[in-house]
Parts: C-alpha cells; structure tokens; sequence
C-alpha cells in the first residue's frame, strides 16, 4: 500500500524515478546494455538482427516509461476515453516511428552509428507486424497514431494473432501462399500482460428464472471457457509525452482442465481442448472485403469483444459512478460489423448481470457506441448463420432476438402495415437458415453510423441504409472521410522529400498540421526548387528500381515513366482492366515503325497485392500479370519501352518504398465500389499524380488538388446501374480494342489461353458487373493523356508539386478530430512530463 509508505521510501523512488537523458552515451550505454544482458551477445558476434533488436529494447524502455506515465495520469483523471475496436490493425514496422515520435532519430543513428552499423540495415532488419488485410487494418494504425499525436484518451481493442497475413510468393506466375509467423523472434514492441487473464465463455445454455419481485430472469451458463491474455502495444504520439495503448488479446486454455473427460481417463480430449482453445487466435483471416462466415471467426469475434468489454467496464466500474454516466465515460468505436458482438455483450453484462432493467440498459448501449462502414459489396456484408450462433452463443441469441422484436415493434408504429419494410429492416433475415445481419445489428445499437468518404457516405444512405435513414432521420448518418498520417507516410517514407519541405517552410510544423504544405503553392515556379523537387523523386525511383532488380531479377529505367497499382488484389479495383490495357499497349508498340516508337513514352508497369486464397478469379489476374511480364519484358522489338512488373508481397514496408517513387498510381474501381481508399492519399502526398475513376476517396482529392492535376476516366457512380442494364438487356457489344485484347489472349500471346478462360469469361457481354468494356475506351484515352502530360516535364513538376500542396485534408489529425468531436466527444488530455509519484 503506497499511501502507507514511509516518507523516505517515497523520497527514494522519486529520486529513482526519473527518465533516462537523451544523450548519446545514455544512450549507447542502454544498447550496449541490452546486447550483454537481455540478448546475451558479444559485440565480436552480432549481426544487422542483433543491433536492431538492442536498439528496439533501448527505445522499447523509453516507451513503457511514457507508456506507464501516460495511463497512470489518466487513470487518475479519468476523462472519457474512446475505445478503438478493430479486429484488424496493420501496424507495419515499429522502430523508425517509434524513434521519430519519441524525438530522438538522429541521436540514436548516430549512437549506433559509432558502434559500427548504418541505421537504414538496422531498420531493414525489423520485420513488419501485419496483423490486417488491406486498409481497414492499416486505417486503424493511422487514426492510432493520430489519437496519440493529438493527445486524445484512446485505447485500440484488437487480436494478437500467432499468424498475420500470409506470405506471398509467385510460383510459375501464381501466386502461392506461406505462413508469415511473425512471433518467431521475440516481440519488442508489445508488453505481455500475463496478470491480465479474463475468462471468456462459449456454448452452454440458459437458465430462466423469477427474481425476488417477480421479473423473469436469464442466466447463461456456459458450457466452455477459454482464457484472454492481455498484450500491450505502446503507441507513442509524435512531439508529445502522451503515449497510447492498443490490447491485443491472445486465447490461452483455461487452467482448469475438463475435468470430467479428466477423470474418465480421457487425457487425450482434454489436451485436444486446450489446443482448440489456442487456436482462436491463431490466424488472421485472409479476407478483404468478403465475409468468412466460419465458425471460428465467430468465435473470433466474440472472444475479442467479450475480453475487451470486460476490461472497459471493470475500468469504469473503478470510479464508482452511476451506470447512467458509462457514455459519459465511455465511447466505443466498431471499426466495420467485425466487433457488432460488443452491443450485445454490453447489453447483457447489463441486464443479467448488473441487473438494469432492459430500457435503461440499452439507452446506455446506444448513446456509446458508434459504426463505420466499409464497404457496399453485398458479398462483404457480414451475416451468421442463427443455429450456429444459437450453439455458441444462446443467451446473446436471445438478445438479439429481443433487441430486434422491440425494433421492429417501433418501426412498425411509425410505419404501419408495411411487412415488406419490416422485412427489409430486421436483424434477421427470413433464410434457411435465418441470418443474423450484423449490419442492421450495428446500425440499430449505435448512435451514429458512418461512412468513409462522402461519396460513399451518400451511398450507404441511399442504398444499404436507405429504410433507416427514413426511420432514424438523416443525422444519425454521418461522413468522415477517412486519412493517413503523415509522420510515416510523407516524414518517414520520403525522408528527403520531407526535408526539401521544411527547408522550404522554414520549419517543420506542417508534420502536425498538413495544412501547412499550401505553403509550397507559392514554389511551384521556382526553377531551382523544381530541380530538387525531381531530382528527390529521381532518386526514389532509383532506389526502387534496385528493389526490383533484387527481388524480381527486371531492370528497370528510372527515366521511364513508373506506373503503379498496388492493393488488393480484387475484382471490383479492376486489376484486370489495368492488364489488359497493359496489353493494348504492347500490341500497339509492336505495330509501330521505329520512327513512331522514337515517340513513345516509356512505361513501367508495377503492380503488387494480395488475393485470398480462396478467391480463384483474382488470383487468376496474378498469373495473367506475370504471363504477360514474361513475354514483354523478353521482346526487343519493345525493349525499354515497356516493362511489366509484380513485386510480390506486398507489404506496408514495400509500399513505403513503392509510394514515394510513382510518378502515376492507378485508383480504377467501378465507380461505387471502393468506399475511399487511402493508398490515393498516399501516392499523392508525395507528389505522384493519379490515374483514377470517380469514386471513393478520388472525388474529394480532385477537389483538393484541381482537375488539372489528376486524370480521370470512366462512367459516374449513378450511371452505372443503367450501364449494367443496358449491357445485359440491350446487347451492347464489346469495345472493340478490348475484343483485341481478348483475342491476342485467346490465340496464345500470353502461355496456354486454357488457363485464363475462367477469367475473361467474366467479361461476357451482360456479366461484365465491373463494366471494364464499358469504361475501356476512356481508361486508354486517359493513359494516353498521362504519357502525353508526362513527356512536358516542365508542367509535370508544377503538377506534382501542387498535388502535395493541397493534400492537407487527408491527414488523419483531421479524421480523428471530426471523429472527436461529432462523434465521440472526448477531449485532449495532455500528460506532464516527469510526474512524482504522490
Ligand atoms: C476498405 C475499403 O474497401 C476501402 O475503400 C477503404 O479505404 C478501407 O476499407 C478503409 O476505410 N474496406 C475493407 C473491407 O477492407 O473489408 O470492407
């Protein structure tokens, strides 16, 4: 008990308690510390691996210094705090950020520099955390960052999974995929909690009874149980003592055996038990927009929100307040339907367990949470089947049952006599067998529900949502277009870029206020800041090049012109159509005199991403890539004038060498279908132009930065549904370049046509769904426009550089602060430095 302590203990552990100095000796003094002791190395035997992992438990020790200060300054202030729950966060790699937020960077390269290693192999020798498919997960460690930065109380919620994304490797021009075990070496950068084990449990049934007033009363009584292990991830902010946490829990078995199976000599089942236990948080799920719908995600799901409630409640629970102030305290945050569960649990905890009644309970349930969606792809909407829930579940699939009849009863007194709203509008659909949808679920337990762009957020209201912006009215539905920090992906991504500004500026200040980068609108002139501005990007394409020497054996010339489309790999982003025009380019090429070709406009093709690996059709357009690599990277007649990459596994780490060395990147999808996308953003703030439809995230870049400086192409979002009608009922024919394309395919150009039948077989006349026929003729024309632009360097560099001007409004400080403010209604909290204990 510290209140009982005497006088001079207390004096001892403040003298003791102090932050390390920030000097050099202090320094190397610590890496040294960590070679000897905790990694027990000699410095005669250490490797690039070694010196990173000294350095990582160096900065490590700094971090959990803020770490702890931050959390116990709020723990004692105890501000509303929001709860990020993501079931995905993609972290990337630690310690660059971690140097730069602390402050001290240069102090530690050149600290280790003394010590004999180049800080830039040391950082190469971290391996990225990828615990997340695309950019739902990557988003969640953008607004991770941004929260700290901006000092704002905030926790993310998420799973420690023993297996992130998969490796991907191209085999013969498939792709093929390999376990990333990313925990193979020790962790640096994540705290383990072992004191903090919650028990969650599954299956079971439920127990009704009459309480002592008469009111029935349910109990569940589980069947199983599973214990969650808590790990902590410091997030530090950038320039600020505040220090962030996300938990990421990890299923460990319970101590306790199945006794029963024990003691009948069953030793066997038991053991089998416990391995099934740890399994819940084995792997991530391979799926970017699509739905799982195993019974392990489930289980998934329920185990990370039932962990994670427990601990927000049993923190609220310490400052003793009124159940009726926990959304005063508590705003929770369900990033997409993965964690939709947490309204359900929270629910219950209330009623069987707090024993509120059913009303006040879920008046407090809605006023904390809030939703994001994702995604308007039908296949994406998440939906569990009601027996295998029921088998899971059983006391939450009576609330949702509940929750969903007195729903109902209320959109049916406003609406009467209309069965077909109700049937649109409940939770359950009418299936064999009934589906939950998690979507409705989300909406109707949540006091505000956005999108992430505002074309997508006008979506989502006219679609997928349309009934219950009619019910609710329109304010519950709100936009927040989505961000990306630009600590790593302008200040650590493009380092030199990043000095040319603040050289430029006169400071660095623009690292917290994207804002600041207008400023550059007045150089866009200047002849001797262009130079620099060009030869910055030169010098990144170089560097990219060599990555592409060394991983794919292409060479490359950084004088061409490099085109990128790097994402996930799906149908609707339209890789295909970037190929196949990819295609109609070579074939145009090799028609050409060699006086034309003097003219043409040289060309790098990169494309990078991922397929699930279950998702046959994109993995497909993988191999037609590299089908079409190898023929035209092999044909004098087209030498340097086209090259065609795919740089495999594509990871956070690659795009930040990727980024910063495009000059075009490719934003295709049919319009509609991407809801933002942040890779736009990404390419951009470094001064890469876009090739781009009109949707997502594009539109509101193109306001930003002027039409003059993005090329865009195809049919509009509103457009689309008549273009899909008119193809399938009114026999438009193919476009007519494209059908020679396809037949170019099908003679054989490209390996054996057999194996990319099932592929263009997609693009039969009215079950083209992603109209590439419909938008191919704009999509050339647009390229064409793009070589066109690309060939008067001089107007290029005004559009690059007026491109990074103007895209202060896709910092994630500003996401995070809409969020803050209209949604969550949490103030900064800034922590002190160098607090005495008390
Ligand atoms: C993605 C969207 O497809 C992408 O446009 C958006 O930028 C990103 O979320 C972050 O908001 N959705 C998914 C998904 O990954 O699984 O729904």
């Amino acid at each position: 008990e510290r209140s009982k302590w005497p006088k001079e203990t207390i004096d001892l552990w403040n003298r003791l308690y102090k932050k390390d100095a920030a000097d050099i000796e202090t320094i190397q003094k610590s890496i040294v510390h960590h070679v000897t002791t905790t990694l027990a190395r000699a410095a005669y035997n250490m490797d690039n691996f070694t010196a990173y992992q000294a350095v990582a438990l160096s900065a490590r020790d700094r971090l959990i210094a803020q770490w702890n200060e931050t959390q116990g300054q709020l723990s004692k202030a105890d501000p509303k705090r929001v709860y990020y729950l993501s079931l995905e966060f993609l972290l990337g790699r630690s310690m660059d950020n971690a140097l730069l937020n602390l402050g001290l960077k240069d102090v530690y390269a050149k600290g280790i520099g003394q010590l004999g290693f180049r800080m830039e192999d040391v950082v190469e020798s971290e391996s990225d955390a990828a615990l997340g498919n695309g950019n739902l997960g990557r988003l969640a460690a953008c607004y991770m960052d941004s929260l700290a930065t901006l000092e704002y109380p905030a926790w993310g919620y998420g799973l420690r999974y023993n297996y992130g994304i998969f490796q991907q490797r191209i085999i013969e021009g498939y792709q093929a995929e390999f376990p990333d075990y990313w925990l193979n070496f020790d962790n640096p950068w994540e705290l383990p909690r072992l004191d903090i084990s919650i028990p969650i449990y599954f299956a079971g049934h439920v127990h009704s009874f009459q309480d002592e007033y008469g009111v029935t009363r349910h109990k569940w009584v589980p069947g199983q149980s599973v214990q969650a292990i808590a790990y902590d991830v410091p997030i530090p902010g950038y320039d600020t003592e505040n220090c962030n946490n996300i938990r990421l829990w990890r299923s460990k078995p319970t101590r306790v055996f199945d006794l029963t199976s024990f003691n009948e000599g069953n030793y066997e089942k038991s053991v089998e038990d416990a391995t099934q236990a740890e399994k819940i948080t084995s792997v991530l799920y391979p799926n970017d927009n699509t739905m799982a719908g195993k019974e392990l995600r489930l289980k998934q799901q329920y185990f990370w929100t039932a962990a994670s409630l427990h601990d927000i409640v049993r923190r609220f629970k310490k400052s003793q307040r009124d159940w009726s102030d926990f959304p005063e305290q508590v705003a929770i945050q369900l990033n997409d339907t993965h964690p939709t569960l947490a309204i359900v649990e929270l629910q219950r905890i209330l009623v069987d367990e707090e024993q509120l009644n059913w009303d006040d309970a879920w008046e407090i349930v809605t006023r904390t949470f809030a939703f994001t969606n994702h995604t308007v792809l039908p296949e994406a909407m998440e939906k569990w089947s009601v027996p295998m829930f029921e088998y899971l579940l059983p006391r939450h699939l009576q609330i949702v049952f509940d929750i969903n009849l007195f729903f109902l009863q209320k959109v049916e007194k406003r609406f009467p006599n209309d069965r077909e709203l109700l049937k649109r509008m409940s939770i359950i659909e009418e299936a064999q067998p009934q589906q939950i949808r998690m979507a409705h679920l989300a909406v109707v337990g949540s006091h505000k529900v956005n999108g992430v762009a505002a074309l997508h957020s006008n979506l989502i209201r006219d679609t997928i949502f349309k009934d219950f912006v009619e019910y609710y009215g329109s304010d519950k539905f709100v936009n927040v277009t989505n961000g990306i920090t630009s600590r790593r992906w302008l200040n650590q991504a493009n380092h030199k870029l990043s000095e040319l500004i603040t050289e430029t500026l006169g400071s660095d200040a623009w690292i917290k206020d994207l804002d600041l980068l207008k400023g550059l609108n007045k150089k866009v002139d200047d002849k001797v800041f262009q130079k620099k501005w060009m030869a910055i990007k030169r010098a990144n394409k170089v560097r990219l090049a060599e990555l592409i020497k060394e991983r794919c054996g292409i060479e490359v010339s950084p004088d061409a012109l490099f085109d990128v489309q790097v994402k996930r790999i799906h149908e609707y982003k339209r890789q295909f159509m970037n190929i196949l025009a990819v295609i109609h380019r070579y074939r145009t090429i090799k028609s050409l005199t060699p006086a034309q070709k003097a003219n043409v406009q040289p060309r790098v093709v990169i494309f990078g991403g991922k397929a699930a690996p279950g998702y046959y059709v994109a993995k497909l357009v993988i191999k037609l890539i590299n089908s079409v690599a190898n023929v035209v990277n092999q044909d004098p007649a087209v030498g340097d004038l086209l090259k065609v990459v795919f740089i495999p596994d594509y990871n956070v780490s690659l795009a930040e060498v990727i980024v910063p060395a495009s000059d075009i990147s490719q934003h295709i999808s049919t319009a509609g279908t991407e809801a933002s996308g942040t890779s736009n953003m990404k390419f951009v703030l470094n001064g890469g132009l876009i090739l781009g439809t009109m949707d997502g995230a594009n539109i509101e870049i193109l306001e930003e930065i002027g039409e003059d400086n993005i090329f865009i192409f195809g049919c509009l979002a509103h457009e689309v549904e008549d273009l899909r009608y008119a193809q399938r009922y009114r026999g438009v024919p193919m476009d007519p370049a494209l059908q020679g394309v396809l037949a170019a395919i099908e003679k054989g150009t490209f390996e054996d046509p057999k194996i990319f039948q099932p592929l263009i077989s997609t693009l039969t006349i009215g079950k083209d769904y992603y109209l590439i026929s419909a938008d191919f003729a704009s999509y050339l024309r647009a390229n064409q426009a793009v070589d066109a632009a690309y060939k008067d360097q001089d107007e290029w560099v005004k559009k690059s550089i007026r491109c990074t001007a103007n895209m202060g409004k896709f910092s994630s400080d500003r996401s995070v602060k809409e969020y803050a403010d209209n949604i969550w209604h949490i103030k900064p909290f800034k922590v002190v430095d160098n607090q005495q204990i008390d």
